[in-house]
């Protein structure tokens, strides 16, 4: 079956071993409204360019896994509603049934994989949810970085996630986690979280090393990067918190479940900020696309 179209710019780039880099669009198709869904895209391609690397959207469309997407693709997924929202479960029927979906970071990762492409930026992986004990949401990002050998450039876990139990569930896979210019764990909107990273890493080449290092050992799996939002940007956390936690009981109370957790709580806690959280977004997702292009930069360097 085949199931994978990779643009000539990026096959080229691949097949000559320069820098590629590779971005999701669940953040496109459900993680932030239109139209600011689509410029964060562009800016992010943009801003991949200008530190020397080639962006590699991936969507998959009429069940065709999409390595580098057309502005028209890009608007069609920034404002269909019919997209489906793909972790690994979707992926067989969305082939086999030729579908449009948007990738989650663990799909991103089984693309990029395919195609060959080691680093990915996004803003935040999917992690433990709150109350999992009961619930048992933990997304399939936790296991897809157990698995597949692609580092993951993020701004940490929000905390509409349970960051304690997200690290202890990464721990138990082997999943390392570095923070670029940190020790602790960044937490999305905001630089802090008072929980540490295992490792901090202060360059580009630093990071390049410790991947190089895990997958010519035969350490198989992905890597979690995790990079601050901007000082400048970042929001207040007492702030952020109010806004999450109203976030998490109008999720409750309307009965909000599985896949649809996570996009209702994106969006209600950007109305809850009037649309402040939605400009960190943006700026810390840019900030994680500048990093993983100077990371991949210095991985195909050596
Ligand atoms: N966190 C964000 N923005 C996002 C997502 C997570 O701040 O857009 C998306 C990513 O695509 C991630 C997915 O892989 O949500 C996780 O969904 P779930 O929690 O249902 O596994
Ligand atoms: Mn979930």
């Amino acid at each position: 079956m085949n199931i994978l179209k990779i643009t000539d710019e990026i096959q080229e780039a691949l097949q000559e071993g320069r820098p590629v880099v590779a971005l999701e669009t669940t953040i496109v198709s459900h993680g932030m409204p239109y139209p600011e869904n689509i410029e964060t895209a562009r800016l992010l391609e943009d801003t991949i360019r200008a530190n020397g690397a080639v962006p590699a959207t991936i969507a998959i469309l009429d069940g065709i896994i999409n390595v580098g997407i057309s502005d028209d693709q890009l608007e069609f997924l920034g404002t269909s509603k019919d997209i489906v929202k793909a972790s690994r479960r979707d992926l067989p029927a969305v082939y086999a049934k030729r579908l449009h979906a948007a990738t989650t970071v663990a799909t991103t990762m089984i693309c990029a994989d395919l195609a060959g492409i080691r680093i990915f930026a996004t803003g935040g992986v999917g992690g433990v949810h709150r109350g999992a004990q009961q619930t048992f949401d933990i997304s399939a990002d936790l296991q897809e970085l157990a698995r597949t050998d692609v580092a993951v450039v993020s701004a940490g876990s929000k905390s509409i996630l349970d960051l304690p139990l997200t690290l202890e569930y990464l721990e138990t896979l082997g999943v390392p986690i570095l923070g670029y210019k940190t020790d602790e764990l960044p937490a999305f909107y905001t630089r802090e979280s008072g929980l540490k990273v295992d490792y901090r890493v202060d360059t580009p080449k630093e990071a390049a090393q410790i991947l190089h290092a895990k997958w010519d050992t035969g350490l198989t799996g992905g890597v979690m990067i995790t990079n601050p939002i901007p000082k400048e940007f970042a929001l207040e956390k007492a702030y952020i918190d109010s806004a999450i936690d109203q976030a998490l009981a109008d999720a409750k109370n309307q009965h909000i479940e599985g896949k649809r957790v996570t996009p209702f709580l994106l969006g209600r806690v950007k109305e809850l900020t009037g649309g402040k959280s939605l400009a960190a977004n943006i700026e810390l997702v840019r900030h994680n696309a500048e990093v993983a292009a100077q990371i991949a930069k210095e991985y195909w360097s050596n």
